[in-house]
C-alpha cells in the first residue's frame, strides 16, 4: 500500500470513529443561540418590536409532541443582554389561542451538568432536580421563576422555597401566532432558586417546552422514538468564544496533509 492510500484509510478511518462517536452522545445540541448586546434595550411588552430586537439573531427550535415523536412544531427564540447584566428572550411560534392552562418554559442546565431529562425520554418520563427553570403562563401574562423538581415534568417555584422571583415576562397573541417576551439578571445569586449563574462570554445548555392544553400537547425537546432529547446552547456574546474542538483541528490537518500530498505527487 503506497503513502497516499494509507493517508486515505487512515483518515476514512478517524472520521468514521468521530462519526459514530458523535452518533451515540445524548443528549443532542442542536442549535447555538447567540445572545448579543441590545441596542436600545427591549421593553417587556410581549411585542418583539422589529427595531428593539434587530440585534437578535433568530434560532429554529423543534419540539416534539411528548407523546408521538413525528407530531413536531417549530418555535423561533432570539436572545440580547444588557449593560445591566440582564439577558432577554424573544420566542415566537404559532397558536391561534391563549388557554388559561397555555404555558412555555425556558430550563437551564445546572453548574454540576446534571442530565436535564431523565429516561424513559417520553411521558414517563422527568426532570432530574435543581435546574433553573424561567416560567410562563401566558393567559396573565405572568412569569414565574421556578426550579426542576421530581418526580415526572415537576417544578417548584424559587419563592416558596426561600428564593426570589428575579424576572418579569409578557406575552401577545395576535390570531395566528404567540410572541413572548422575557428578562432575567444573567446572575441573582439566588442559589435556593437554582439561578443561572452566567457572565458575559459564558455558556450554558437550554432545554425549551410548551404546554398548549387546546391541543393537551406537551411540545418538548424530548425525542420518543429516539429515546433521547435535544439541548440547545446559549452562548452570552455575539459569537462563539470557545477554541474550535480539537477533532476538528485534526480532521482538517489531515484533510489538508492528504492534499498537499496528492499536488506533490501530482507534480512530481
Ligand atoms: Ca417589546
Ligand atoms: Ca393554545
Ligand atoms: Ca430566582
Ligand atoms: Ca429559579
Amino acid at each position: 500500500m503506497n503513502k497516499t492510500k494509507i493517508l486515505v484509510t487512515l483518515s476514512s478511518i478517524l472520521m468514521l470513529a468521530f462519526l459514530s462517536t458523535t452518533l451515540v452522545v445524548a443528549p443532542v445540541t442542536v442549535g447555538t443561540l447567540y445572545s448579543c448586546p441590545a441596542d436600545p434595550i427591549p421593553v417587556i411588552d410581549g411585542t418583539l418590536g422589529a427595531i428593539e430586537w434587530k440585534e437578535g439573531v433568530p434560532l429554529t427550535v423543534k419540539l416534539y409532541n411528548l407523546n408521538a415523536q413525528a407530531d413536531t412544531m417549530e418555535i423561533e427564540i432570539m436572545s440580547l443582554y444588557d449593560n445591566d447584566l440582564r439577558i432577554y428572550f424573544g420566542i415566537t411560534y404559532l397558536d391561534d389561542r391563549i388557554n388559561p392552562e397555555d404555558y412555555l418554559f425556558l430550563i437551564f442546565q445546572d453548574a454540576e451538568g446534571t442530565a436535564i431529562c431523565t429516561p424513559p425520554h417520553n411521558a414517563s418520563g422527568g426532570f432530574n432536580d435543581n435546574h433553573d427553570m424561567k416560567f410562563m403562563w401566558l393567559h396573565n401574562n405572568h412569569t414565574v421563576d421556578h426550579f426542576t423538581k421530581g418526580p415526572g415534568y415537576n417544578w417548584a417555584d424559587d419563592v416558596s422555597n426561600g428564593g426570589v422571583d428575579n424576572g418579569i415576562g409578557k406575552c401577545h397573541e395576535n390570531g395566528t401566532h404567540i410572541t413572548v417576551e422575557m428578562r432575567f439578571p444573567l446572575n441573582t445569586g439566588d442559589s435556593l432558586g437554582y439561578d443561572i449563574n452566567l457572565a458575559i462570554n459564558d455558556s450554558v445548555n437550554m432545554f425549551i417546552g410548551y404546554h398548549d392544553e387546546d391541543k393537551h400537547i406537551d411540545w418538548f425537546q424530548v425525542r420518543e422514538s429516539d429515546n433521547d432529547y435535544d439541548l440547545i446552547r446559549l452562548q452570552v456574546s455575539c459569537t462563539a468564544a470557545s477554541p474550535v474542538p480539537v477533532i476538528y483541528i485534526l480532521l482538517g490537518l489531515m484533510v489538508t496533509s492528504v492534499v498537499s500530498f496528492l499536488y506533490k505527487k501530482k507534480r512530481k
